[in-house]
């Protein structure tokens, strides 16, 4: 089949479409699809997600506005159904690839998932279908990576048996669908003409500014606008360490540095969780070989990496000067999701600072309103306890009755990695620490 043709069949909605990863990023994607009228199926390798999704439950968890209402109106429909079996789209004339792409433990790209999806695809692939990558890939993972592995597995040629994009997805957590129709997107086709019938596509579902560009630069673009947050959060955060150590507020110098215009001094806090932040630099940092000219990015993410143990730093600090013994103290960690209102716990810097206490057996619990094994009633769980550790600017936590809390301690220590509490009036008994106000 010819662009022509499939353009025809998008314009018309009558395009067979797929979805490859039913996780953040393709499971509302599947449900926009099916949402504006195509047939979607998608693909999971996790036999239990596929059963759950097919039975109108939503896999995904944290607060996400409308996304149970639109799975059950598209599987209702018919128009989406989910699988794990790649021979049920082998008459998919598009076909979207989500799966994961995360970092190893030397910071280099994972690519197992896209290289098994790739060889699982090409296995079934339709001729002449238009493959979408929207995992988030170092730059020049198309050419290296994802073509060789698609003409390997279809044993087709690109723009003759199968057309090939990048289209870097940007979901966040608490606005996945929201961020899928409204915010601009980076369509890197193959050529030209790729590039058109990709932005056609994306017309369908979303309405903001479809950029048409090249491979190399989509995989730029979406690394580089994450690194952008990842050091600006680091400077951020080395901002907050100077402030510590000459006894100002760093949130009253942020509130006045940012009224100057073009300034946009990010938050510090606890540390960089997540999907996105702390993997893409090192995706951006490994698609050129020499790394050694490369030092504002890799530094960034030591910066970031080093908060939680900063967090640890803190407390030490704080039961030494309440009189209360490392070892004997009863720790309660207020939340393990890496963001606030997620249920998301991936790279979260509570785990970084749990490795810490382990290592120092400190006797600690974890507090987390949205995460099955950690949810519990706080002022029981404080009950007795001689600091909470505040890691997630959870809602929960906001709305925290303090004096309530307080009562239940017995050592009056809080360190707050997320200045949840500073504006709070706090009672004089209590030893109050938080990220960039000296102490
Ligand atoms: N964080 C800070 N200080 C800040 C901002 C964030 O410490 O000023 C921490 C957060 O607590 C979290 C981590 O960084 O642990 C990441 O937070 P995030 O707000 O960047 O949330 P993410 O990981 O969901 O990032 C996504 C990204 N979106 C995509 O990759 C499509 C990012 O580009 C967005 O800027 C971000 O959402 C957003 O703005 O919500």
């Amino acid at each position: 089949m010819n662009l022509n043709l499939l353009k025809e069949k998008i314009e018309n909605h009558i395009a067979r479409i797929a979805v490859i990863g039913m996780g953040y990023v393709g499971f509302p994607l599947a449900l926009t699809l099916a949402d504006v009228g195509f047939d979607v199926v998608g693909v999971d390798v996790k036999e239990e997600r596929v059963r759950s999704i097919n039975k109108s439950e939503n896999p995904i968890g944290g607060v996400e506005p409308d996304l149970q209402d639109l799975l059950d109106r598209t599987v209702q429909a018919g128009t989406f159904h989910a699988t794990i079996d790649y021979e049920d789209i082998k008459d998919r004339e598009i076909v979207f690839i989500n799966v994961e792409t995360p970092i190893d433990e030397y910071n280099k790209p994972n690519y197992t998932a896209l290289r098994s999806a790739l060889r699982s695809l090409g296995k079934v692939l339709l001729d002449g279908a238009l493959v979408i990558i929207e995992s988030t890939i170092a730059p020049g993972t198309m050419q290296k990576v994802v073509l060789p592995e698609l003409m390997k597995s279809s044993k087709g040629t690109l723009n003759k048996n199968f057309y090939l994009g990048n289209c870097p997805e940007r979901v966040m957590p608490g606005k996945l669908l929201k961020n899928i129709r409204t915010m601009d997107r980076v369509v890197g086709g193959a050529d030209e003409e790729t590039s058109h019938t990709m932005a056609l596509l994306y017309q369908q579902f979303v309405d903001a500014e479809l950029d048409e560009v090249d491979w190399i630069t989509a995989e730029l673009v979406k690394t580089v606008e994450n690194t952008y947050r990842d050091v600006q959060i680091a400077f951020a955060n080395e901002v907050a360490l100077l402030c510590e150590e000459l006894g100002a507020d760093v949130w009253r110098v942020r509130e006045l540095v940012n009224k100057t215009p073009f300034r946009d001094l990010h938050k510090p806090g606890a540390g960089v969780g997540g999907h996105c932040i702390p993997k893409d630099p090192w995706l951006l940092a490994n698609s050129v070989s020499n790394k050694k000219e490369l030092r504002l990015i890799p530094t960034a993410r030591v910066i970031n990496d080093a908060m939680p143990r900063h967090m640890f730093d803190m407390l030490k600090v704080g039961l030494q000067r309440a009189g209360q013994e490392l070892s004997t103290a009863k720790i309660l960690i207020l939340g393990y999701a890496y963001l606030e209102n997620s249920d998301d716990d991936r790279n979260s810097p509570t785990a970084d600072l749990v490795e810490i206490m382990e290592d120092n057996s400190i006797n600690y619990r974890i507090h987390d309103p949205h995460i099955d094994v950690y949810k519990g009633d706080v002022y029981q769980m404080v009950d007795g306890c001689d600091a909470l550790v505040v890691m997630t600017a959870h809602q929960e936590y906001v709305r925290l009755d303090l004096e309530m809390v307080l009562q239940a301690m017995r050592t009056k220590v809080i360190i707050d990695g997320r200045a949840v509490f500073k504006d709070r009036v706090i009672s004089s008994d209590l030893l109050y620490y938080t990220i960039g106000i000296g102490a």
